[in-house]
C-alpha cells in the first residue's frame, strides 16, 4: 500500500472510533446548525481533529481542507488532503447506522490517494492513482451497463438548495422511467463509493462540496468509471453538480437529464 494511503486509512479509522463512541451515546452529542437544513456536532468536529492529527504527526508540512476547518495552509501546497469526517452527518444525527469518512490527497492538484470508511460495516474502499479501487484489499470495478433499464441510480436530494427541486424532480422522473429504481441513503460519499463497488450503477447529485466528492471521484476513476458535471464536462468540483457511472451508461445519463437542466444546472 502506497505510504501516504496507510496513512489516510489510519486517520479514517482514528476517526471512525470517534464517529462510533458517539453514535452509541448519541444523546450526549452536541448538534449546531450552520445554515439551513446543514448541522455540524461534536463528532464531527472531533471526528475532524483525529484526522487532522493523524495526518500532521506524518505529514506536518502538508496543506489540510477539512469541511469544518476550512483550509489549513502547510508550507508544502503541492499535497492537499481534502477531507470529511462524517460525511452524512443527518443520518448520524437521526440514528441512521449510514455514514462515512472521506479523506482524500491531491497531488500538484491531481486526485492521488483515496479512502472512503464506513465505520458501522467496518468497510474500506480505497484507491491509488493508476493502481485501481478496492475494498477491504480486494478490487472493485464499476458494473459495465450499457443502457439505464434494469439499473439501480443512487442521488441525494438537494435539501440545502431548494430552489432546484423543479428541475431536480424532473430529472428524478426521467430517470426513474428509464431505470429499474433508485436509492437516496444519505452520503455522498458511500454512494461515489458503492458506484466503484458495483453495487449501484450511478449516481448524481446536485451542489456538493469538493470534500464531499473528492475521495469517491477517485474510487469510481480507479474502479473504470467516469465522473462528469451535469453536461459531460469536468467542472463538477467547482459546481458540485455530479454524474457517475460506468463509461457505457454514463453517455445515457447525461443525456436523459440534459433536458431538465436549465442554465443554473448546465454546469
Ligand atoms: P454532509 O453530511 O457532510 O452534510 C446528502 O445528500 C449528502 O450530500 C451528504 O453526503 C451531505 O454531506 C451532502 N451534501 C453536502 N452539501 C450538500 C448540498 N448543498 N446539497 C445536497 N447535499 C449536500
Ligand atoms: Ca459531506
Amino acid at each position: 500500500m502506497h505510504p501516504m494511503l496507510n496513512i489516510a486509512v489510519r486517520a479514517a479509522r482514528n476517526a471512525g472510533k470517534v464517529i462510533i463512541r458517539s453514535f452509541e451515546q448519541l444523546d450526549k452529542v452536541e448538534i449546531e446548525s450552520k445554515g439551513s437544513n446543514d448541522f455540524v456536532t461534536s463528532a464531527d468536529l472531533a471526528a475532524e481533529e483525529a484526522i487532522i492529527e493523524t495526518i500532521r504527526k506524518s505529514y506536518p508540512a502538508h496543506t489540510i481542507i477539512g469541511e469544518e476547518s476550512g483550509v489549513l495552509t502547510g508550507s508544502d501546497d503541492d499535497y492537499q488532503w481534502i477531507i470529511d469526517p462524517l460525511d452524512g452527518t443527518t443520518n448520524f444525527i437521526k440514528g441512521i447506522p449510514h455514514f462515512s469518512v472521506s479523506i482524500a490527497l491531491k497531488v500538484k492538484g491531481k486526485l492521488d490517494q483515496a479512502v472512503v470508511f464506513d465505520p458501522i460495516r467496518g468497510e474500506v474502499f480505497s484507491a491509488s492513482r493508476g493502481k485501481g479501487a478496492q475494498l477491504n484489499g480486494m478490487r472493485i470495478r464499476v458494473k459495465a451497463h450499457k443502457e439505464l433499464a434494469a439499473t439501480i441510480i443512487a442521488t441525494g436530494f438537494p435539501h440545502k438548495q431548494k430552489q432546484h427541486t423543479t428541475a431536480y424532480m424532473a430529472m428524478f422522473t426521467a430517470l426513474f422511467k428509464k431505470s429499474s429504481d433508485l436509492r437516496r441513503a444519505g452520503s455522498a460519499a458511500l454512494d461515489l463509493a458503492y458506484v466503484a463497488a458495483g453495487r449501484v450503477d450511478g449516481y448524481f447529485e446536485i451542489g456538493l462540496k469538493p470534500w464531499d466528492t473528492a475521495a469517491g471521484e477517485l474510487l469510481v476513476i480507479e474502479a473504470g468509471g467516469l465522473v462528469t458535471d451535469f453536461v459531460g464536462g469536468h467542472n463538477h468540483t467547482s459546481s458540485g453538480n455530479i454524474v457517475a457511472s460506468s463509461t457505457r451508461l454514463q453517455k445515457e445519463l447525461l443525456q436523459t437529464i440534459r433536458p431538465h437542466l436549465g442554465e443554473a444546472l448546465s454546469k
